[in-house]
């Protein structure tokens, strides 16, 4: 079966139907002062009690979960970082002596986590099953009745992952969480004390049970969302009050969320469109980490989102688990890029609403490739392989639509257009698209279209990028080219045109 698409962009081209802007626009120069993209800006964050389901474990390893995190080391050379932590990573306790990997202990068995984690040294073996993949590893700030809990977990992370251990994290989104089990009168200085002091026992236990290697941390791994209310926690003021005096952090990270999954709830459709589908939006929700980042730049650190994904409390249906949010996550990260934000660690669980793939069969949800997943490999495509790619943003009119420049080096290499206008797939007009035209340099002959598409912004399933299906049912999450890719489109008098339907995007790869 041929895509739709094709079909509709000719509507759009011959009969008029639907908004065609048809501008001629103009492709920004590569500002002085852009840095390269990672290339494993796509990365990951496991929730810490769901990482066995999604890792599996040496002898029964998730085969699935491994094919998924293989497609990014073969689109860019490198595999995803994954972060095991989350809420749950302070509710963790290590027991040398437990058999089982890991017990979860849920209070009410329909809570979306366990209230206590117990693991033993067989939660390790997690870590051995998804490939050569470099991890930062979350240890419990909350537990505050033994120092030896908290060495034991982190010697027992360093004997068995080796180099692919490489950050700790001490405590989640401690900004938000501290008030709700350290007296009231727990203040920033407190904070400061106590990373400091628990960091100097981790690492002195690390230095003298695993000579030779040398993982820092992650920090401070706060959190930034609207519900979230701390202001007299800074980290301008925790950087110039004494934090971290070893200088043994490695990484920057913020967490950062969209809106929360929690009543007021606006009707969900509204919401995709308002929140997620809109340019304007993610611009203004990733201003703060972009200035942040520029302010702390001179303790010569990367800033990361070391947890991320749309909407906190795990997402919600019709809204993180449809097509949309494909699309909000190529925008998110790519305006993430292109103001050098150096890694987006998208948080995943098992049976989150959020989630880019459910690993195992559970509460009668079965393995599947999400759409969030699509809009990862498309990121990972649009930043390839090259070691000296920059991303710049084309600013267009409206909120409803984005575009990037990527550059290999000084050239132009790649366009990127999405169209963010909501369409449901159920709706019976034809399906109206955004004609776009670049001007571009005269040395560009054709190139090459790969697109993200789906039948609406709504779709749960039939997602593609450039033809080619990840789902689980098809090849156990390895690609699988169920359309034909579309023909190369021919640059013009330096000027290729391009066709976007409403709720799908666009990788143009430029040819010479
Ligand atoms: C991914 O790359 C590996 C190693 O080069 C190769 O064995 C494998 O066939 C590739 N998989 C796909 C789906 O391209
Ligand atoms: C490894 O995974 C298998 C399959 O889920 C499970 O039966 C086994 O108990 C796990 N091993 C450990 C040590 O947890
Ligand atoms: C905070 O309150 C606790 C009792 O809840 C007390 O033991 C501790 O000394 C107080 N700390 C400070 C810094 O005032
Ligand atoms: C912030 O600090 C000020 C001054 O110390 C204090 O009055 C205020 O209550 C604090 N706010 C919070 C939310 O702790
Ligand atoms: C997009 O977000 C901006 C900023 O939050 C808001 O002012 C605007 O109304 C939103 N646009 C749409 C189409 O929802
Ligand atoms: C701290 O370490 C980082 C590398 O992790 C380095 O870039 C920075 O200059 C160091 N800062 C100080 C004050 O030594
Ligand atoms: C980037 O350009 C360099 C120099 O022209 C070339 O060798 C390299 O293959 C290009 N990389 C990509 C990913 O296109
Ligand atoms: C999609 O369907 C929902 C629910 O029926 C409706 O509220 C919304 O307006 C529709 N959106 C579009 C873009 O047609
Ligand atoms: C054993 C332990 O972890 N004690 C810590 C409890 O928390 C306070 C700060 O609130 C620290 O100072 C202690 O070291």
């Amino acid at each position: 079966m041929r895509s739709s698409h094709i079909v509709l962009a000719a509507t759009c081209l011959f009969l008029g139907v639907g908004t065609c802007s048809n501008r001629l626009v103009a492709v920004p120069s590569l500002p002085g002062d852009s840095e390269p993209v990672s290339r494993d800006l796509q990365s990951f964050s496991l929730e810490f009690a769901f990482f066995p389901d999604y890792a599996g474990n040496k002898s029964s390893p998730n085969l699935f979960s491994r094919n998924l995190l293989q497609n990014f080391k073969n689109i860019t050379g490198v595999y995803p970082k994954v972060r095991v932590g989350g809420t749950s990573q302070d509710n963790s306790i290590f027991y040398p002596n437990q058999e089982e990997g890991v017990q979860l202990i849920f209070t009410h068995p329909n809570d979306d986590q366990p209230s206590q984690i117990h693991y033993g040294p067989a939660f390790f073996e997690s870590y051995e099953a998804l490939g050569d993949i470099q991890y930062i590893h979350g240890l419990n700030m909350k537990q505050n009745n033994s120092i030896q809990q908290l060495t034991d977990a982190a010697v027992a992370a360093c004997r068995s992952m080796g180099s692919n251990l490489n950050l700790y994290e001490l405590g989640n989104e401690i900004n938000m969480e501290a008030f709700k089990y350290r007296p009231a009168n727990y203040t920033l200085q407190s904070y400061i004390e106590e990373w400091n002091s628990k960091t100097a026992a981790i690492m002195n236990a690390v230095r003298k049970s695993c000579p030779g290697t040398n993982p820092g941390l992650m920090a401070p791994s706060w959190v930034i969302a609207p519900m979230v209310k701390s202001e007299n926690w800074t980290i301008e003021e925790l950087f110039k009050s004494g934090f971290d005096p070893r200088n043994i952090t490695r990484e920057i990270s913020f967490h950062h969320y969209f809106g929360a999954f929690a009543p007021p709830l606006a009707p969900v459709s509204w919401d995709l469109q308002r929140t997620l589908m809109n340019h304007t939006n993610i611009v203004e929700n990733v201003a703060p980490h972009i200035k942040r980042a520029q302010e702390l730049a001179y303790l010569g650190h990367p800033y990361v989102l070391g947890e991320t994904n749309a909407i906190a409390n795990q997402g919600r249906n019709g809204e993180t688990n449809v097509f949309g949010d494909a699309l909000w996550l190529v925008d998110f990260s790519l305006w993430s890029a292109a103001n050098n934000i150096k890694r987006l660690h998208f948080h995943q669980g098992l049976n989150y609403r959020y989630t880019s793939w459910q690993p195992i069969l559970s509460k009668g949800n079965p393995p599947k490739t999400r759409p969030p997943y699509y809009g990862q490999i498309m990121v990972a495509s649009a930043i390839g392989k090259g070691h000296d790619t920059r991303i710049v943003n084309i600013p267009l009119q409206e909120d409803r639509e984005s575009a990037y420049a990527v550059f290999n080096g000084t050239q132009l290499s790649k366009l990127v257009v999405i169209n963010l206008q909501a369409y449901n797939q159920s709706a019976t007009l034809n399906r109206p698209s955004k004609d776009y035209q670049f001007k571009l340099p005269s040395h560009v002959k054709g190139a090459k279209v790969e697109r993200l598409s789906a039948p609406g912004s709504d779709s749960t399933g039939s997602i593609t990028f450039g033809g080619v299906s990840y789902d689980y049912d098809l090849l156990e999450g390895n690609p699988v080219a169920v359309h034909e890719l579309e023909g190369l489109v021919h640059v013009d008098h330096e000027t290729v045109r391009i066709s976007v339907p409403d709720s799908s995007a666009v990788l143009l790869t430029l040819l010479s």
